[in-house]
């Protein structure tokens, strides 16, 4: 039996984690059976993040490995019926998706001081009071600096949002009028790209960054239909 360790949900989604949603829907999307364990803490995890699998004993983590893991050993291909080219645009759109549009949306929630009140009820709120502000302050602490670091947490909001605009951009015009990135059916690429804008969107505190997203009614209809066709029931 696979299981797959996830963060808790969390603003109105089936985890507060992008890449635990996207670990989800890979493994819906390959068929295998799996259970979930579901847990807020990654302290002892390989990378200490999560999503992460398990699979007969062997730990894989980090949402790309997974994917590599299962196309490997159960010989599943995510992006069936693409061309090299489409594969080659689709690699390209999960890099720009995880390792730019992500930060932002972790900016928003934990760096931005307006944001945080609500952030830190969501993710500490079942703590009890001097507890929950000295930890969830520790780790705001600790992921306002990884975000400095990653660069992301260097520019002010309004520049955030100007180089996410772009990615929001090129991935509309991708998108174009096809019901997935690619075509008729999700791929790989839909799997990173839904959960991290639905992330971005559903934010509870509205934003120039939600908005981003909010605003285009052709991306608002594509992530309802990859939540609909990609995320277990
Ligand atoms: N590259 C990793 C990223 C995973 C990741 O960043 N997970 C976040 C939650 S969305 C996490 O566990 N963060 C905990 C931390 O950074 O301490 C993947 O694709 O799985």
């Amino acid at each position: 039996m696979l299981t797959l360790r996830i963060y808790p949900p969390a603003f109105g989604e089936i985890t507060g984690s992008p890449f635990s949603t996207k670990a989800l829907c890979l493994l819906n999307r390959s068929g295998l059976k799996f259970r979930t364990e579901v847990t807020p803490d990654p302290r002892k995890q390989p990378k200490q993040k999560f999503p992460v699998l398990v699979d007969d004993g062997k730990i894989v983590p980090d949402s790309d490995q997974i994917r590599d893991h299962i196309e490997e050993k159960y010989a599943f291909d995510f992006d069936e019926g693409l061309s090299a080219e489409q594969r080659a645009v689709s690699r390209a759109v999960i890099r720009m998706t995880e390792e730019n549009i992500y930060f932002a949306i972790v900016s928003n929630r934990w760096q931005q001081d307006e944001n945080w009140p609500l952030t830190r009820q969501e993710f500490f709120g079942g703590m009890p009071g001097i507890l929950r502000n000295f930890i969830s302050g520790k780790i705001r602490k600790n992921v306002v600096a990884a975000l400095f670091g990653q660069g992301m947490g260097r520019h002010s909001l309004a520049e955030q949002v100007e180089r996410v605009r772009h990615d929001i951009d090129a991935i509309e015009a991708l998108l174009g009028d096809k019901p997935f990135l690619f075509g008729e059916n999700p791929t790989a690429g839909d799997a990173s790209v839904v959960p991290m804008l639905r992330a971005m969107a559903f934010y509870p505190q509205k934003s120039a960054l939600s908005d981003l997203v909010l605003g285009r009614p052709k991306l608002m209809a594509y992530l309802e239909r990859g939540k609909q066709e990609m995320y277990p029931v």
